[in-house]
Parts: C-alpha cells; sequence; structure tokens
C-alpha cells in the first residue's frame, strides 16, 4: 500500500460553499458491509455529514465539508489510519488491538459493543483459566490471545482459523475456542460456555497520529471529533419541558440534576411556569416521576440532536 497517497484538493469552504478557495478534504474510513457499517454511517449523518451511499462504493464525498468517507473492510482500517491513508477511522477496538496499530484513539462509540471471550465445552475438563495450560485454542485474534497468555503465565497452543471459530472444538480442531461474543447465542447453539473475558470492545473513532496537530488538515480533524462529542453527549441525554406553578420552582429545582440550570420561563396564566432542562437518558423516569410528585404537570421528553458545550 502507498502510505503517501497525496490528498485530494477541493474547491470547497469548510463549510462546503463554492467560494473558489483551494481546501484540503480529510478522509473518514469506515467498515463497508458489516456490523458496524449501520453505526457508523448514522454518526456521520448525525453529525451533519452529506453523502451518498450505496453498496459496493469506495469513495463518497460529503457535499457540505471537506470530508471523503471511504468504505473498506474493518481489518484495513487500523492501518489505513496508522498510515495516514485515511485520518480517521470507525473500527472496533478488538481490531486495533490486534492490528497493533500505532493510531490515537479518539472517542468510544457506543456502538458494536461485544466481548473476546476465551469459551470451553459446557461440562468438559476445561473449567478456567488455568486449565488452559497446554491446550489448542482456536482463534481470529492470535495477538491478542498470545498477550493474553503470557499475562496470564500460560503456555497454549493458537491455531488461527479466520471464520466460524465456535465449531472449532467440534471439528477437534482445538479444545476452547477465543473469540468475539455478544449475545452469547452462538456459544450457547455450539455447546460452549465462556471461562474468561480477555477484552472488551466497541467502536471507536480513531485518529492518525499527527491528524490532530497537522497544519494543514488539523483544524478539520478537530471540528469532526467535536461534532462526534458533541452527538455523543447529545444521545445521553433527554430535553425536559414541564409546567408548574412559581410556588413549586424550589422543590422541582432539587429534583432536576444539577448538570445545567434550567429555563424557567412566565407563562400567561398568572402564577404559571414552564420549566426546560436536559437530563441524562438513564435518569429520565425517575426525574419525571419526582417532578410529577413534586407539582410538576404536563412533562414532554424529547430526544437531543446536539449538545455543544
Ligand atoms: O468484511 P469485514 O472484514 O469488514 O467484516 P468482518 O466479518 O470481519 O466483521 P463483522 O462485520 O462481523 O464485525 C465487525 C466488528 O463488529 C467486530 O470487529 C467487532 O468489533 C464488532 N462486533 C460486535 C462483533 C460482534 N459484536 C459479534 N457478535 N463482531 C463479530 N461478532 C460475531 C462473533 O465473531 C461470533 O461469530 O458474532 C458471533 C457471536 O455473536 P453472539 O450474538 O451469538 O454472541
Ligand atoms: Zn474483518
Amino acid at each position: 500500500m502507498n502510505s503517501k497517497i497525496s490528498r485530494t484538493k477541493c474547491s470547497e469552504t469548510n463549510d462546503g460553499n463554492q467560494s473558489g478557495s483551494k481546501d484540503l478534504r480529510i478522509r473518514v474510513a469506515v467498515q463497508r458491509k458489516g456490523r458496524l457499517s449501520e453505526g457508523s454511517l448514522e454518526l456521520l449523518r448525525s453529525i451533519g455529514l452529506n453523502f451518498d451511499y450505496y453498496e459496493g462504493r469506495l469513495f463518497s464525498p460529503c457535499s457540505n465539508f471537506p470530508v471523503e468517507i471511504l468504505f473498506v473492510r474493518d481489518d484495513d482500517i487500523p492501518k489505513y489510519v496508522q498510515d495516514g491513508v485515511a485520518d480517521l477511522g470507525i473500527v472496533g477496538r478488538n481490531v486495533v488491538a490486534e492490528k497493533e496499530a500505532v493510531v490515537e484513539q479518539l472517542e468510544t462509540l457506543g456502538f458494536g459493543k461485544c466481548r473476546l471471550d476465551i469459551a470451553s465445552r459446557e461440562g468438559g475438563a476445561i473449567k478456567n483459566i488455568a486449565d488452559l495450560e497446554g491446550c489448542r485454542i482456536a482463534t481470529s485474534y492470535p495477538v491478542i490471545l498470545s498477550r493474553f497468555l503470557e499475562s496470564e503465565k500460560l503456555t497454549a497452543n493458537i491455531v488461527e482459523i479466520s471464520g466460524s471459530v465456535e465449531i472449532a472444538p467440534t471439528l477437534n480442531v482445538a479444545d476452547a475456542i477465543c473469540d468475539l461474543v455478544s449475545t452469547g447465542s452462538t456459544l450457547r447453539i455450539n455447546g460452549l460456555s465462556p471461562i474468561a473475558t480477555v477484552l472488551r470492545s466497541e467502536a471507536v473513532l480513531i485518529g492518525n497520529l499527527g491528524a490532530l496537530s497537522s497544519s494543514d488538515t488539523g483544524s478539520l480533524v478537530s471540528r469532526i471529533r467535536r461534532r462526534v462529542q458533541s452527538c455523543l453527549r447529545a444521545r445521553g441525554m433527554r430535553y425536559l419541558m414541564m409546567n408548574a406553578n412559581k410556588r413549586d420552582l424550589e422543590k422541582l429545582r432539587r429534583v432536576l440534576p444539577h448538570l445545567s440550570s434550567p429555563t424557567i420561563m412566565p407563562l400567561a396564566e398568572d402564577g404559571s411556569i414552564a420549566i426546560h432542562s436536559a437530563v441524562p437518558s438513564e435518569d429520565v423516569w425517575k426525574v419525571i416521576e419526582e417532578l410529577r410528585q413534586n407539582g410538576a404537570s404536563d412533562i414532554l421528553a424529547v430526544p437531543v440532536e446536539v449538545m455543544v458545550q
């Protein structure tokens, strides 16, 4: 791979206006087709990037921001970002660790959550980590597994398999497996049960080491990162709106989390007020119930799209 591929010049300003001023595009690499594709595209759209996508496409330029989206296999993303072929990438933390990519992990994105587990036959002889000594373990993650075994001071035979790792014990290719697990149903169907978690993973935004500080693309990379941070913050929040009598204000204030002071507006009806406040999504029902008990009425909770601090 040519790691020094030149950057595309485009005739847009940072806001996408056709002004004639020359600027650079940055590249964001995402999984072309797989478990992370939908979440990655949804995130890029929610940060305001406007682009076309259809299956089989390799590149998509954005019409309103100097970004080009690169659709590739997830395994290639860490190296592309490390080598500067892409400035940013969205990929599982497990792949970054396996490829030993030298990149900056900028944000954890909250989707594609899974664990890399070691599992053995249910009711079999391997019941805990110590029992793995001298065993054969099938995996697509030999680098992560060998590091784990080393840290546990165990010697085992790693059998590298590229897919359907879960059938290795049935085929007598291995005594145990080390594979990704999300719901656990693949393990159960194959008569396996987990004995240890090697790594917890989710999709992460990674950046080329020089990308944030680069004099040409650094500010674009920072803008994308800030937008991602704002969307992630917003996803964890609900915006609450309610009506109340002014005399209940102090009680209601105590119920609302102290993240930011609520907005309070007088209503046409004498003594009535409207109160607006952002609340963490996980607490929203508890807060609504307490607000109601303390005199609030007509309570609305709506999702927050963007939250810039
Ligand atoms: O073609 P390409 O190389 O791009 O894709 P891929 O086939 O290598 O990857 P893909 O799309 O399967 O997964 C992409 C990423 O999604 C992984 O690297 C993880 O970061 C994340 N992810 C989250 C998972 C899972 N959950 C997951 N459950 N990746 C794989 N699985 C598989 C697992 O390997 C096992 O076969 O799902 C099965 C177990 O699932 P449960 O629900 O039965 O436990
Ligand atoms: Zn892959």
